[in-house]
């Protein structure tokens, strides 16, 4: 058995939201477009041609969509802005209706008892400031603290709970190497140029909401996973080691004042010509929570390519595990342990909350119902490995579900289903499915 209780009378409990994946709305009432934009509407960019167009059309819906979140007794409504709302190129003239829907919002969570936390940027850059370049213009430095100000001096005496950044690991890889996602470039420099600007921008606006906001609760999330090498050879474990930093150590030593983590992964020395004068004192910064988004595991071997990181991932299917997410990920919930426990070992890493975990399952509606009796599996498997860290010590204060409602999963489109509610994209219908229930009763029947 497990319970909501074991975990404790004050932890709490919610779920994560991005503005592109459930807004829709995207050419109203000011907004300007956002690199999301422009990416879903370039041909074979998107599974099935998806746009985020419509989305959820939470823009329109927020209130009921709430209603679902109160039904199902989860207390945190964690959700970003689009920049683009509030300036529509970025910079320069705020647009007034931008800050009132998100002032609406917010007014709704309150009025329903609901915490709203902010995610200050998940992804959705104004496409005005990518035609400047964007994360690998140093100047992006500016812009976004100027729009971190905004938003905490517009919102900071009603939200006490702000984080950074959503996955910068994801937006920098995805964004900047492969070029699978937003926007959609291919370069190892530019990729080392958003990274130190990010990393810097991390810093500063940690420093502006404590400023701007009285009693603030601050933190940014990373994508995390636990590592292991597919062989004990010298050369899969070196492989392990670069990819560890990549993907967990690269955007959090930095904030942490242990600078980049060039003794795991060599070429991050190319990271050097983007560092300027006291640059590195604006690096860390005393982040009252981390926020670790996990969903599985990578298991690695050397290979003779991709160049500078010289591995690659043993895919799941090669390895014949038991379960994969309609995302093609392993269902690993010892790796939500493992990944806990290796950011606990951060002497400044004080609080951790578990900011997203979810899976994508098939979902059919039948007469009105969806028994997702695979999710809640995996909820109750991956919450005792939750526990587990919790037991031993580790201060976990919360944990969100990765995601309200089925939306727009960026390059797989609407395919994917991670939500505790289904929709139905023809009618907008939301279903609280039975994972929903599971979380409305406090766990097991
Ligand atoms: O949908 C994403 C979210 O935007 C960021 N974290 C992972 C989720 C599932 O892929």
């Amino acid at each position: 058995m497990l319970s909501k209780s074991d975990f404790g009378k004050d932890f709490l409990w919610g779920v994560a939201t991005a503005s592109y994946q459930i807004e829709g709305s995207i050419d109203v009432d000011g907004k300007g477009p956002s690199i999301w934009d422009t990416f879903s509407h370039k041909k074979g960019k998107i599974k099935n041609g998806d746009t985020g167009d419509i989305a959820c059309d939470f823009y329109n819906r927020y209130e009921a969509d709430l209603d679902l979140l109160k039904a199902m007794n989860l207390k945190v409504f964690r959700f970003s802005i689009s920049w683009s709302r509030i300036f529509p190129e970025g910079t320069g003239n705020v647009n007034q209706k931008g800050l009132d829907f998100y002032h609406k919002l917010i007014d709704a969570c309150l009025a329903r008892d609901i915490q709203p936390w902010i995610t200050l940027y998940h992804w959705d850059l104004p496409q005005t400031l990518q035609d400047k370049g964007g994360w690998a213009n140093r100047e992006i430095i500016d812009w976004f603290c100027n729009y971190v100000e905004t938003c905490t001096k517009a919102f900071g005496d009603k939200v006490k709970n702000w984080m950074v950044f959503n996955e910068p690991a994801v937006f920098c890889i995805l964004g900047h190497v492969l070029g699978i996602h937003a926007p959609g470039i291919k370069s190892i420099p530019k990729f080392m140029a958003a990274t130190h600007h990010v990393c810097v921008c991390q810093g500063e606006a940690g420093r502006i909401i404590r400023q701007n906001v009285p009693n603030a609760n601050i933190g940014t999330t990373y994508s995390c996973m636990h590592v292991e090498a597919a062989s004990k050879s010298l050369n899969d474990l070196k492989a392990a080691r670069r990819m560890n930093a990549l993907l967990n150590r690269l955007y959090i030593e930095p904030a942490l004042g242990m600078g980049y983590p060039t003794n795991g992964w060599e070429a991050l020395s190319r990271l050097e010509p983007f560092i300027k004068d006291n640059d590195l004192e604006k690096l860390p910064f005393d982040f009252d929570f981390i926020g670790l988004q996990n969903y599985t595991q990578m298991v690695v071997k050397a290979a003779p390519a991709p160049p500078l990181m010289w591995a690659l991932e043993e895919s799941p299917q090669k390895r014949k595990v038991s379960e994969i997410t309609e995302m093609g990920w392993e269902v690993y919930p010892e790796g939500m342990y493992k990944i806990i426990k290796q950011f606990d070992r951060y002497e400044k890493v004080n609080q951790i909350i578990i900011t997203e975990n979810g899976a994508a399952f098939k979902d059919t509606p039948i007469n009105g119902r969806v028994q997702d009796l695979q999710r809640i599996r995996f909820f109750r498997n991956y919450l005792r490995n939750v526990l587990k860290a919790k037991r031993e010590g580790v201060n976990i204060t919360g944990y969100f579900v990765w995601t309200l409602m089925d939306n727009f999963e960026w390059a797989e489109g609407y395919h994917p289903r991670f939500g505790l509610v289904y929709i139905d994209y023809e009618t907008q219908e939301r279903i609280i499915k039975d994972s929903g229930k599971w979380f409305a009763r406090g766990f097991d029947i």
